[in-house]
Formats: structure tokens, C-alpha cells, sequence
């Protein structure tokens, strides 16, 4: 059979059809892209196959068959690695790549052992495709066609690739309307554009914001500035000032989530101190608080704590935007006669902190430098928690006062592993080792920060502080909802992804004795209003997108990063409706006014720092600078 002489565009059928059907079983088998009816699988499809017929179909500009070969080979090998890459990605972080974190590659190096872990021996057949190819390029005898094909052929061709670009972009804007326009899911793009499109699209996107910036102007930030003002609430008279004149030490809880708060695994309780703290005098407890990051993830929260607001749909931010204009917390608390700083384990550039601190006005970054890592004391990403805080504290002994001092967590991270002196308590029995080991690692960092505050009366800082933690993001991502829902012994609908989302938020003001749980729903953009209040430091005529967490103006709503949000009444996801409190699904037209405003203020957001705008913005007089100041 292999005698036989095939059809001249033999090759390109199979490089086609090779690549358009290894990609199709790849968003099934590599990620985890739902998929909830036949419509939207036939897009799923459908969707690779326009930018396959045109990529490949170039080939035909070629006049050498032996050219076509090896541009055919060439490319199919290209999308294979744009598609592994995608596989290798979303195995840690969930999520698809965009352009920008291509040139995180500095966080790459760090991630080394963690993505080592996720590379699998069959992890060739990404490369199927490319195979096949190979091998028919070798074995299979065609007619040979050493000319450019006609063009009226060629025409004929590219029209039809045309009309299948159409096909789909027409089936995906009746499935998705304005998908192009908000774009805040990237799942949903390569669910609906296919992986090669939607990386064009995001090519797009991403070198728009770059032209973005040279082109903005301070008049851009008039609509932003009178959404911000009409949305802005009094801080509470009770609480406002009550920390005046104190250290502020805020700590990152690195990927606690409030489902282990007040709550045991297999009969063992997951963080007895922090518990304890939810009870405490001087403490406040928020269980309603949720998380607000993106694909930044801890330099995200980091970001909505500074700045009050929004991360990027796209990319981290202290990458991508790194040298914009900022008003952070830091610089506002240095303005008051703070010695400002961070302290955290690691390497400075990671997350590009070194360069996106200098922005943030903080004055000093105490990496890992500045810390011995004895024996023992390393486990899972670097320094443990406990030693880690114990020189921080040190640290702080040495700091002029009053300081605010950041301190950012590492042993509660994915993998989740330990040493086993540092195992607390039992892994959990479900089928995901992550969630697993994820009740040990936890319980570990809850046993370092009551290990912290030890510190700190030790030192004698503690009375004179204040003491804010929060949980940074989820450490439990989508995939292992199963092992979740068996923990919960309920099934994870969006609804109850969504309330997954929930972080801890403490606040804790040594002999003020206004502890209470507070259930105000709400997010980490309003960390810093509510932080700033607390500490006496007025912000009415700042930029910020959250508001006072005690005041009692503000209406409870906490919008995610992609587009889903919580108000008292209702919780958007997954498309739909759902009446917060019972997970029942409502009419989708009660979220809808909710829903534009979450639009609104993100969108506002993302404006305000791909423009760098805030370049043209007084705080100090809350007043908009001509654009050529
Ligand atoms: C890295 C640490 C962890 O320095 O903050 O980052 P994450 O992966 O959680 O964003
Ligand atoms: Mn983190």
C-alpha cells in the first residue's frame, strides 16, 4: 500500500486533521474545560480547525515539495509546543498562558521543582501529531509537487478557511455574546476561539495594552474619578483612628482558605489558634471575605492591598505593569513617618517584586538575604514559616518605629509537603494528595503564626502593633473537586466554587477589646480602606475601588477577578444566578444590575493601569493633572 503513490496535498490532510484532532482530545484530557451542552462541544470542536486550515495551508506558497515538508513539519511541531505548554501550565497554575507571563521567565526557574512534578513520560503524545508527520513524510510515496498550486486553488482554499473562521466566530458569539469584549475568561476563549486563536487574540490584547499606555491621557480618568467619589462611603466613627500611631504588621497567609476556620478533618482541628482567635477580645474575624486575585496570585493580593485595586484579567500586574504610577498604602503610611518594608524568604525578583516595590514607595525588602536558613529550617519552596517569622521578628526589634512591616508566608504552597517533626496532624483519606497533605500544611502555618505573636510579646512589639492577616488566595484549586466534595460531603456546584473563594481576614488591635465576627461580605481591595481607617490615616480623595469594611455605608459585595461576584442576596457563577444562602438558582435578571457594576468597576480598574493614570492624578487633592504635567 505504501507503494502506492497518494494524492499531492496527502500531507497536508494528515498534518491537518493530525493536529486538529490530537488538539480536540487534548482540552478533554489536559484541562479541565466545562462543557455544558452540545452546542458549545461542537464549538470546542470546531474550533481548532480554522487557524489549522490557514497556518498550514501557507504551505502551499511553497514550490518545493521538500520546502512544504518541512514547513508543514515545522509548524506542526510549533502548535504542539504552544499546545504543551498550555498542558504544563494549567497542570500548576489552572489556568492558560498569556503572552506576559512568558517573560516571567525568572519565576520559571523558581518554580523548577514544583513543575518537574507535572512532566510525564506521556506527555510525547502532545507530540503525536509531529510524529505522524515524520514518519509519513518518510514512509508514504505522493505526487510529488514541485510547483506552487494554482491560484484560483489556493483562493478557493483560503476562502473556505475563511468561512470556517466565521463558522465559528458566528457560533461563539450566539453561545457567548461579547466574548471578544470582556474576555475576563480565558478558559472561555479557548473554549470558544480554540487554544491557536485565542494565543493571536491575547498577542492582540496584550501589545494593545502597551500602545495603551503611550496613548492615555489624564482625560481618561474623569469617568473613573466620578465612579470612585459616588461610590465612596464614610469610614465608621467607632473604629476610625483606633490604631493610630501603632506598628502595623500585616501577614499573607499563604493560601489559607476559610473552609479549614472553625472546622475538623477527621475529627482534628485544622488551626486551633486561628479558632481561637475568631473568639478573641481584641480580634476581628471576617468569614465573609473573599479572595480577588488572578493568574498573579500572591503578588495580586499584595497588589489589592497597596492599591485598592483590581489585578488584570491578563497576566500579573507587577509584571506587566511594574513601573506604573502608584499611591500604595506603603507610600501613604511612609508619608505619615512609617518606616515601611516587606520581609519574605525568597528571591527579590520573584514576582518582580524588586522592581514593583521601588514603585510602591515600601523603603525596604528583606529577602532572602536577609535571613539564615539553617539546618532543617527549608522545606517544600524555601525557608520555613516558623524560623521565618522568628527573625522577622527579630527584624522588626531593630526597625525604627512606628514601622509597617509586611510579612509574606511560603510552607503553606503547593505541593503542600512537610517534614515529618513539622506534621501536626493526619492527611486527609481522599483520592487528591494535594488536599491531603493541604490540612497538614495548614495547620503547620497555624501553628507559626501563634508561634508569631509569641514572638512579638517576646520582643515586647506586641503590644504596641497591630496585627492584620489575610489569606492571599485559594490553595485547592477546581481540580480536585472531588476530593473537596468529599470532604464537604456535598457536591461543588459554581455556586459553592465561588464560596470557595472565601479567605480569612483577621484584624487584630492588642487591648482595644473590639473583637466580634463580622459577617460583611467583602474583598482584599478593601484591605486597605479599611486598614487606613484604622490607622487614622484619612484616603477619601485616593483612587481605590473598596471601601471601609466597618462602616456602615457600604453594601456588601465582593467581585472576583474574573467576573464572578457575591452580594447578601445573590452569588454569580458559572453563568448563572444563584440566591446566596441556599445555592438555589434564581433568574438570571436579579444579577444583572450587580452584574454591570462588577463590570464597571473592573473594567474601570484595568483602565487605570494600563493607562499608568494614575500618573495624572493629585491624591493629596483628590484633583485630575493636566495630561502634560
Ligand atoms: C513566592 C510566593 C508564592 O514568593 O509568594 O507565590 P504564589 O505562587 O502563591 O503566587
Ligand atoms: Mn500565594
Amino acid at each position: 500500500m505504501l507503494n502506492k503513490k497518494w494524492p499531492k496535498h496527502t500531507l497536508l490532510a494528515i498534518a491537518i486533521i493530525a493536529t486538529w484532532f490530537k488538539t480536540y482530545i487534548t482540552y478533554q484530557t489536559g484541562f479541565s474545560i466545562t462543557i455544558d451542552n452540545v452546542m458549545q462541544e461542537a464549538i470546542l470542536f470546531l474550533s481548532p480547525l480554522s487557524l489549522l486550515l490557514f497556518l498550514y495551508g501557507l504551505s502551499l506558497f511553497f514550490k518545493k515539495q521538500k520546502n512544504k515538508n518541512r514547513y508543514l513539519l515545522l509548524m506542526t511541531l510549533v502548535t504542539s509546543i504552544i499546545l504543551y505548554g498550555n498542558v504544563a501550565f494549567y497542570r500548576f497554575f489552572s489556568d492558560f498562558i498569556t503572552l506576559p507571563v512568558l517573560f516571567q521567565t525568572d519565576n520559571f526557574g523558581d518554580l523548577g521543582s514544583s513543575a518537574a512534578a507535572t512532566i510525564y513520560p506521556t506527555d510525547l503524545l502532545y507530540f503525536s501529531d509531529f510524529i505522524l508527520l515524520l514518519a509519513a513524510v518518510k514512509f508514504i510515496k505522493i505526487q510529488e509537487d514541485n510547483k506552487e498550486s494554482r491560484s484560483s486553488h489556493r483562493r478557493a482554499y483560503f476562502i473556505l478557511s475563511g468561512a470556517v473562521l466565521f463558522l465559528n466566530l458566528g457560533l461563539a458569539e450566539a453561545e457567548r455574546p461579547q466574548l471578544l469584549t470582556r474576555s475576563f475568561d480565558r478558559e472561555m476563549l479557548v473554549k470558544n476561539l480554540g487554544m491557536y486563536n485565542y494565543h493571536l487574540y491575547d498577542i492582540y490584547v496584550q501589545s494593545r495594552s502597551q500602545a495603551q499606555r503611550a496613548f492615555a491621557d489624564g482625560s481618561e480618568l474623569t469617568d473613573v474619578h466620578n465612579y470612585v467619589r459616588a461610590n465612596q462611603v464614610e469610614p465608621s466613627e467607632e473604629m476610625f483612628g483606633i490604631a493610630e500611631g501603632k506598628n502595623l504588621i500585616v501577614v499573607t497567609l499563604e493560601s489559607m482558605q476559610s473552609f479549614t476556620i472553625n472546622e475538623q478533618m477527621n475529627g482534628q482541628t485544622i488551626t486551633p489558634f486561628l479558632n481561637e482567635l475568631t473568639e478573641d477580645e481584641d480580634t476581628v474575624y471576617f468569614p465573609n471575605f473573599y479572595h480577588q486575585t488572578g493568574l498573579g496570585k500572591t503578588s495580586d493580593s499584595e497588589f489589592l492591598l497597596e492599591n485598592s485595586l483590581y489585578p488584570l484579567s491578563g497576566g500579573a500586574v507587577f509584571f506587566t505593569h511594574g513601573g506604573n504610577t502608584y499611591n500604595s498604602m506603603a507610600e501613604k503610611l511612609g508619608n505619615q513617618g512609617y518606616a515601611t518594608n516587606v520581609q519574605h524568604a525568597n528571591n527579590k525578583s520573584f514576582w518582580n517584586r524588586d522592581m514593583m516595590y521601588e514603585s510602591l514607595g515600601i523603603d525596604e525588602f528583606l529577602d532572602i538575604q536577609s535571613y539564615s536558613v539553617g539546618e532543617g529550617q527549608a522545606v517544600n519552596w524555601g525557608m520555613k514559616d516558623i524560623p521565618f517569622f522568628e527573625q522577622s521578628v527579630a527584624h522588626m526589634a531593630e526597625m525604627p518605629q512606628p514601622f509597617y512591616s509586611r510579612l509574606i508566608t511560603l510552607t503553606n504552597h503547593f505541593p503542600f509537603t512537610l517534614d515529618e517533626e513539622d506534621k501536626l496532624i493526619d492527611e486527609f483519606d481522599s483520592n487528591s494528595g494535594t488536599l491531603n497533605r493541604f490540612f497538614q500544611t495548614s495547620r503547620y502555618l497555624d501553628e507559626a503564626v501563634k508561634e508569631l505573636f509569641d514572638d512579638l510579646k517576646e520582643q515586647g512589639l506586641y503590644e504596641n502593633s497591630i496585627i492584620v492577616m489575610y489569606g492571599d488566595h485559594y490553595g485547592i484549586s477546581e481540580n480536585h473537586n472531588e476530593a473537596m466534595a468529599q470532604y464537604l460531603g456535598k457536591e461543588i456546584t459554581p455556586y459553592e466554587s465561588a464560596q470557595l473563594q472565601r479567605v480569612p481576614f483577621f484584624v487584630h488591635i492588642p487591648g482595644s477589646g473590639k473583637g466580634h465576627v463580622n459577617e460583611e461580605i467583602g474583598g482584599q481591595v478593601d484591605m486597605r480602606p479599611t486598614i487606613l481607617n484604622l490607622m487614622g490615616v484619612e484616603s477619601d480623595t485616593d483612587m481605590q475601588f473598596g471601601s471601609d469594611l466597618f462602616s456602615n455605608e457600604r453594601d456588601e459585595f465582593a467581585i472576583f477577578r474574573d467576573g464572578r461576584f457575591v452580594t447578601d442576596d445573590y452569588v454569580y457563577a458559572g453563568s448563572t444566578c444563584y440566591e446566596n444562602g441556599s445555592g438555589q438558582p434564581v433568574e438570571q435578571e436579579l444579577c444583572v444590575p450587580f452584574a454591570d457594576q462588577a463590570l464597571t468597576e473592573l473594567n474601570y480598574s484595568e483602565r487605570v493601569i494600563n493607562g499608568d493614570l494614575l500618573r495624572f492624578y493629585d491624591e493629596e487633592t483628590g484633583q485630575l493633572l493636566d495630561a502634560d504635567q
